[in-house]
């Protein structure tokens, strides 16, 4: 069974959109193995976002999502990596289809209301980050 890393960011936490977000991978078919809202530090948010360390945008990122509550998911089922991240929509919101999360609460590029992981190996990197217990 594929699993994925699920971030609800603070944009998204700030206008109590939590459970309608989780509600969708839910109602999807999808099972929620672990779930917690932590306010990230910012070594969480580096580490999360390494990969676009250097690029014009990452502090902004980084300041972003350790600025209040993120909820953290575990999500199980087939080909969910790829099934969150067509629910979830494209990063910009103008290119979001209507139907997909970010097409429907997305601000901006980078309060996007959801981060999900886009591979097997990242999935794995950032399950580590956000659960360290599992
Ligand atoms: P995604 O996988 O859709 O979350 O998007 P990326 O991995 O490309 O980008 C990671 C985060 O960087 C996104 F949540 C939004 C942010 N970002 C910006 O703020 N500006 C940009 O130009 C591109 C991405």
């Amino acid at each position: 069974m594929e699993r994925t890393l699920v971030l609800i960011k603070p944009d998204a936490m700030e206008r109590k959109l939590m459970g309608e977000i989780i509600s969708i991978y839910e109602k999807k078919g999808f099972h929620i193995s672990a779930l917690k809202i932590v306010k990230p530090t910012k070594e969480m948010a580096e580490e999360h976002y390494a990969e676009h360390k250097g690029k014009p945008f990452y502090e902004n990122l980084v300041s972003f999502i350790t600025k209040g509550e993120v909820c953290a998911l575990v999500i199980e089922g087939e080909n969910v990596i790829e099934a969150v991240r067509k629910i979830n929509g494209a990063t910009d919101p103008l290119n979001a289809e209507p139907g997909t999360i970010r097409g429907r609460y997305a601000l901006s590029k980078s309060e996007n209301a959801v981060h999900a992981s886009d591979s097997i190996e990242s999935a794995e990197r950032e399950i580590k980050i956000w659960f360290p217990e599992l």
